[in-house]
């Protein structure tokens, strides 16, 4: 089904060529341009390999000890689930704020910068699949379930390495990532754009416009976010501000993709009010999530990066883990708020519709329970179409790097759908 750009978006002048190719699976691409992407290719992109930092002195993150427990998870188990403590623990060093240096890989994703600045993280940037689950809950009190899952899209949406389970928060540091470069190819980090990365972000441009780099913080939008919003950055607020950056992507970009990962981005949100303010009372203000953002106001109102993302002083973490069906009733919530189309921009005025699971001609069919809940699962799962043009399709090994990680405990989190291959 084809939809005029009229009918979805403010405007269509703006949009020209979209390339490309037809029969993909669940996509009507009967508006096919062939034109060439518009991609950077070789090692000298925004985000490449070869002007990604290096620290040769990798140290691993400390993790937690007697002294300093926080919610006791270690070597990516479950921990207590108990949060409302403040994070770092008073006294605890280890875990104090540490500026990146030249030489440390920093990304898209302000909660994993920060956990890295605080040493939750490897200081360097690269991490592990452990690491990452215990960061998640020993610093936000995300859920055991969530953390497996988040961790696990990070490292097999190609990002990482299912091997030695390692993956680089930001740029393509394959060299340190990868078991043997020259079987799993380039494994681009989370910077890659349109597995884990998309258009629509809060705070990055969109791969096109930003000319490649759609990782980096742009305090334009930081200062639209925080007008749209009012400065409380809460469900509403964002579900109105992420559907005014949809509009501006599809009125300004012609390569305009919204896919099923884009549903993450709901999720992300949902972080800035569920896992960012502090107790007691756990508003999401400017100060709060200007603080994990590193973004400094200036006297004309608009934001510079600081470099230097950091949990607030004096933080205390949410009280109960916020889950995997949590954060999918918030994406649900955002959705529905202002409903927008899941496809792709085809150039002449067209708009390809996608089906994926819960998404059907471009909706997302939002319908309480398993199957919702079920929807980030099939993320890591399923081929999911990361482009018009593109399917990320998991290998035999990245299905049962899943299998490994979810049971016993956590068996395809509740959902109906077996683990193929
Ligand atoms: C293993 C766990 C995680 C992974 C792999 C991950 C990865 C990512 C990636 C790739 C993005 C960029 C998406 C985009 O904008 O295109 C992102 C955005 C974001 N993440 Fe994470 N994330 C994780 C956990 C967290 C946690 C625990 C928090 C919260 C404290 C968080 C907060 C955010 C926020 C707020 C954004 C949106 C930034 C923006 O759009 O400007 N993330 N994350
Ligand atoms: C930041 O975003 C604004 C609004 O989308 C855009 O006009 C501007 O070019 C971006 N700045 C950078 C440095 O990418
Ligand atoms: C943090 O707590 C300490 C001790 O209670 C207090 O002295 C300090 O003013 C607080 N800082 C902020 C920014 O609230
Ligand atoms: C999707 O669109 C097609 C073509 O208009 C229609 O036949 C089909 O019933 C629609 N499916 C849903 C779930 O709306
Ligand atoms: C699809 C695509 O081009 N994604 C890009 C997002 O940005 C990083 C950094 O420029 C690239 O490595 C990705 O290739």
């Amino acid at each position: 089904m084809k939809y005029s750009l009229i009918a979805v978006a403010l405007a269509a002048e703006a949009v020209t060529a979209f390339p490309f190719v037809a029969n993909m699976p669940g996509v009507d691409s009967s508006l096919l341009r062939n034109r060439p992407k518009r991609q950077q290719s070789g090692g000298s992109h925004p985000g490449g390999p070869a002007t990604c930092p290096n620290n040769p002195d990798h140290v691993p993150a400390p993790g937690i000890t007697d002294q300093y427990p926080y919610n006791g998870a270690k070597n990516g188990q479950p921990g207590n689930g108990k949060g409302g403590y403040q994070v770092p623990a008073p006294g605890d060093t280890a875990h104090y704020f540490v500026a990146p240096g030249p030489n440390d890989i920093r990304g898209p994703c302000p909660g994993l910068n920060v956990a890295a600045n605080h040493n939750f993280l490897a200081h360097d940037g690269i991490t592990t699949f452990d690491e990452l689950v215990d960061a998640q809950q020993n610093l936000y009190n995300v859920g055991y379930d969530l953390a497996t899952l988040l961790a696990l899209l990070g490292l097999t949406l190609t990002d990482g390495d299912v091997v030695t389970e390692k993956l680089s928060i930001g740029c393509d540091a394959t060299t340190r990532t990868s078991y043997n470069p020259a079987l799993t190819g380039s494994e681009p980090g989370l910077d890659g754009h349109n597995k884990f990365e998309a258009d629509t972000s809060l705070t990055r441009d969109d791969y096109f416009l930003g000319d490649g780099d759609n990782f980096s913080f742009n305090g334009t939008l930081f200062q639209m976010m925080t007008a749209t919003t009012g400065g409380l950055y809460n469900r509403d607020g964002l579900a109105k501000y992420r559907y005014q950056r949809y509009q501006q992507s599809l009125q300004d970009n012609p390569n305009f993709y919204f896919g099923p990962l884009s549903l993450l981005l709901f999720g992300a949100s949902s972080f800035l009010y569920e896992l960012m303010p502090s107790g007691p009372d756990y508003t999401p203000d400017e100060a709060t999530i200007s603080s994990f953002f590193g973004a400094e106001k200036q006297s004309d109102g608009s934001y510079t990066f600081n470099s230097g993302e950091q949990i607030p002083p004096n933080w205390t973490n949410r009280v109960s883990p916020y889950s995997n069906e949590d954060v999918t009733t918030e994406i649900v919530a955002q959705y529905l708020e202002y409903p927008v189309l899941f496809g792709g921009a085809t150039g002449n005025g067209g708009f390809d519709l996608l089906n994926f699971g819960s998404i059907q001609n471009g909706t997302l069919v939002a319908t309480p329970g398993t199957a919702t809940v079920c929807l980030l699962y099939q993320l890591a799962t399923q081929s999911i179409p990361s482009s018009l043009n593109g399917l990320i399709t998991p290998t035999v090994a990245v299905l049962d790097f899943v299998a490994s990680k979810l049971g016993p405990t956590l068996t395809n989190l509740g959902c109906p759908i077996p683990l193929t291959k």
